[in-house]
């Protein structure tokens, strides 16, 4: 199967400029091809990675990927799927996060045949008469107003700035096809009509038979209709720092049957067999979840590494089976970062002090010595029934935790302070 029927069987394209065009470019050529993130935040997020997955999918292939951090367009910022005018940020901010974004691409990309470049280098050389005469007369005020992200703005109102953006993205395009023999941007459908600015502007430049092509993914909703990408915590960053490997895992691990078989084709690099076959264990033995533990695993493995998904099982495994007490103080703080949490004093305490520390756990004394007698009640994975019972925070977790359980399975975590 070649690369586009893979890419169709899987879900993955939205439109293309010019299908069979590309389709035949690719039967007789490796080609260099991009995707452009702006680094508007400190992290890219899973929405990004679904195109970044793509242009993986190319490399793997024997094609060349490049990267475009929009150093330069990030400054402008693009209208494409925001209902209002953004915010300035300072160049500062964008330098911290166009250096951070580069490790991550790294990390998913490698060193070898992989290229990453930063927009600012160019867009900031342009001077306002050579903007004007050189790209500004190709470029028809009416095309632009009807291009979707400008149209949608009309009524709220678009700033001649972020009107202009799709200029700017068009002549990234450009210089990236005359300097790097770039031949295919990729991105998701919000970023179709910068994308064929850019087609057009090479056709114009260089000639109207270049091969030049633009290809997008479909924006990704779960079978319930929402967005998928956000869970209740906020974006699915790639960041460890902002979202533990553990936590990524767990977001794939628990999508639901109705929506990972088309996961697995969109995040992994699973092949339609085995696909095929993790779909066949959905439909009989769906209890089992392995389709979702190889989508975690295999998307894990993609961002954070073979080491980081057998952190994360090995997490997983612990909780389910509940020896809490097997974790380090380290695997505590990132398996619990999301249960509720309460702040204890670093000093012996009375068990039942501890369940009503502001009434978190235990709403009353009453309920507290209750849910105790019954041997409701878990601490650093030991049931403790006496009422008069005695906790020394000191003991466990390097000193810094008190893991609590309440019944089978709702957790809590004491931090020691
Ligand atoms: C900048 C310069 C280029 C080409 C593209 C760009 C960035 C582009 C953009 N992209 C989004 C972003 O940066 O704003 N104008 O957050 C997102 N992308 C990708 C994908 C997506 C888009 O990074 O749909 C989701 O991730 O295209 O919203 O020369």
């Amino acid at each position: 199967m070649d690369i586009i029927e893979d890419l169709k069987w899987r879900g993955s394209i939205k439109q293309t400029t010019d299908e069979s065009g590309l389709a035949n470019l690719l039967k007789h050529k490796k080609i260099s091809l991009y995707v452009g993130v702006d680094p508007t935040a400190k992290s890219i997020h899973i929405g990004n990675l679904i195109p970044l997955t793509i242009l993986k999918r190319f490399q793997n292939a024997g094609h060349r990927p490049v990267i475009v951090v929009g150093g330069g367009t990030g400054m402008i910022g693009d209208p494409s799927g925001k209902a209002s005018e953004r915010k300035l940020l300072p160049k500062d901010v964008f330098d911290e996060n166009v250096s951070r974004i580069t490790k991550q691409m790294t990390r998913l990309f490698g060193k070898d045949g992989f290229e990453i470049v930063n927009n600012y280098g160019w867009l900031s050389k342009l001077d306002l008469i050579s903007f004007l005469r050189d790209y500004g007369k190709l470029f028809s005020i009416n095309v632009m107003l009807k291009r979707d992200v400008v149209a949608s703005r009309l009524q709220a109102g678009i700033s001649f700035t972020e009107f202009t953006y799709q200029i700017l993205q068009a002549i990234d395009f450009y210089t990236l096809f005359k300097e790097k023999a770039v031949q295919l941007q990729v991105g998701g459908a919000d970023q179709y009509g910068n994308i064929s600015s850019g087609v057009e502007l090479i056709h114009k430049l260089v000639g109207p038979d270049t091969e030049a092509f633009g290809l997008t993914v479909p924006l990704l909703l779960k079978s319930d209709g929402t967005k998928f990408g956000k869970s209740a915590g906020g974006a699915i960053w790639l960041d460890p720092e902002f979202l533990s490997p553990y936590e990524f895992y767990q977001f794939f691990y628990n999508q639901t049957d109705a929506d990972v078989v088309k996961l697995l084709k969109i995040f992994t690099f699973l092949n339609r067999e085995e696909i095929e076959e993790l779909a066949d264990k959905v439909k009989n033995e769906p209890e089992k979840r392995e389709a979702q533990r190889r989508l975690a695993e295999e998307v894990t493995k993609f961002v954070h590494g073979q080491t980081a998904v057998e952190e994360a099982e090995k997490i997983s495994r612990i909780l389910f089976n509940g020896d809490v007490e097997n974790l380090t103080a380290s695997q505590v703080a990132v398996a619990f970062s999301g249960v509720p949490t309460i702040e204890v004093a670093d000093q012996k305490t009375d068990v039942v002090e501890l369940l009503v520390k502001d009434k978190v756990i235990e709403k009353s004394r009453r309920q507290a010595r209750e849910d105790l007698k019954n041997g409701a009640i878990t601490i650093n994975g030991e049931k403790i029934s006496n009422v008069n019972g005695v906790i020394d925070p000191t003991e466990k977790f390097d000193g810094r935790f008190i893991i609590i359980r309440r019944g089978k399975k709702k957790y809590f975590l004491a931090k020691v302070q």
